[in-house]
């Protein structure tokens, strides 16, 4: 019987916690390595090259430095790396005009020796704007502030990143008529932030693949389905107005709470996005559960299925370029199960074998393949047979 009181003393923190156990070596995984070996067949970035594509999976710093079963993996899977932290405003400039690059130097030093790609997200993101610059641009909106932030990054990876996040999350849908969320960057500078951080960006990386990332596109309610013309909008918008834009990064965070993706409007949201002439990147593929309490067979069964359905639909595109999972393993997954969700499952799992994590990464705890791996594999193969 599990004890409450230790499972919310766990959860409060459950991921931190897990994750610094495994780090500290406190936390059994002993059969991580072997599982990985074990795995029969070709691994996802070979199949993904097959098809002209990249598969890739976020990472932070301390994880691929400090675990080195997860690092093997990485580099097993992967031939691109996006830095789950490390390169966003808040990490790299935390106090006014004192840099910390040394977690992001990190991720992009494993990928040039290992010869991955960056992919580079994210740089405006309402989500991770510095206390201080969240002040200063409500005072007195200066655009060095950002400038400065593109100039420091931008230059510095631009050997290993070819894909970059310019513009993360710029959509709220159910504010204003044109759907823009109301960040500092819009309080500031208003709807032109947009148009001014593309050719900004432009001129820090002259090669560089430049992208909008938007989340919640996936599925048949109203404001996914507000959000996708919003975005189809915002885009024709930019392209107008001949604003360096190259490509748009769909988050694909799935949730089986959500039931099935919209198949049928994501189809229609990709042939619009092709006539763009826009490339697209699944950047942040990973599937919430719904239920806990079922099978490890029905769990695992359903977040493939989910994966499946959704990626059949994204690799039938031509304009795809490539996959990134949010995390590679369910070790190290931002998905954490809700309060409500931990108590309604006392007693469902052993933690110690990472039963009580989120299921919803390619690679389980202890590293082992799932069938969401091998739904990830198949229609990757599937992509390459069809070319
Ligand atoms: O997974 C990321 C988490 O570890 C960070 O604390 C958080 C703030 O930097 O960002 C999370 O990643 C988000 C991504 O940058 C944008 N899309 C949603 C992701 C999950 O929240």
């Amino acid at each position: 019987m599990c004890d409450v009181q230790a499972v919310r003393l766990r959860s409060s923190n459950e991921w931190r916690y897990t994750r610094r156990a495994v780090i500290a070596g406190t936390v059994g995984f002993a059969s991580a390595a072997l599982s990985v070996q074990a795995k029969a067949g070709p691994s996802l970035k070979v199949l993904a090259e097959q098809g002209g594509l990249f598969f890739g999976a976020a990472v932070t710093a301390e994880a691929l430095r400090l675990d080195s079963s997860f690092r093997s993996a990485v580099l097993n899977e992967c031939s691109s790396v996006t830095p789950e932290i490390s390169l966003k405003w808040g990490a790299v400039e935390p106090l006014h005009a004192r840099l910390e690059m040394a977690a992001m130097d990190e991720i992009a030093e494993v990928a040039r020796v290992n010869g991955l790609r960056v992919y580079g997200h994210a740089l405006l993101w309402h989500g991770s704007v510095p206390q201080w610059a969240e002040a200063m641009l409500g005072d007195s909106p200066d655009w060095r502030y950002i400038r400065n932030y593109f100039s420091s990054v931008m230059p510095r990876y631009g050997d290993v990143v070819r894909y970059w996040d310019v513009v993360n999350e710029p959509l709220e849908p159910g504010h204003r008529d044109d759907g823009l969320r109301a960040n500092a960057f819009l309080r500031a500078f208003g709807p032109v932030y947009i148009e001014r951080a593309m050719r900004e960006a432009r001129l820090f990386a002259p090669d560089g693949k430049l992208m909008i990332n938007e989340y919640g596109l996936e599925y048949d309610i109203p404001v996914e389905g507000d959000r996708r013309y919003l975005f189809l909008k915002l885009i024709e918008d930019l392209k107008s107005k001949s604003v360096p834009l190259d490509g748009i990064g769909l988050q694909a965070h799935l949730d089986l709470r959500k039931g099935k993706i919209f198949a049928k409007a994501i189809r229609e949201f990709l042939r619009e996005i092709e006539e763009l002439g826009l490339v697209v990147v699944v950047t942040e593929l990973d599937v919430k559960e719904a239920d806990y309490a079922a099978s490890l067979e029905r769990r695992d069964g359903a977040v493939a299925d989910e994966t499946r359905r959704y990626l059949e639909v994204v690799l039938d595109s031509p304009a795809v370029r490539g996959i990134s999972t949010w995390g590679l393993s369910d070790r190290y997954s931002w998905l954490r199960l809700t309060e409500d969700e931990l108590a309604s499952y006392t007693g469902t799992w052993n933690h110690e074998d990472g039963q009580g994590l989120n299921r919803g990464l390619p690679l389980d705890a202890i590293l082992a393949p799932k069938r969401m791996y091998a739904a990830v594999a198949r229609t990757l193969a599937r992509r390459d047979l069809g070319r």
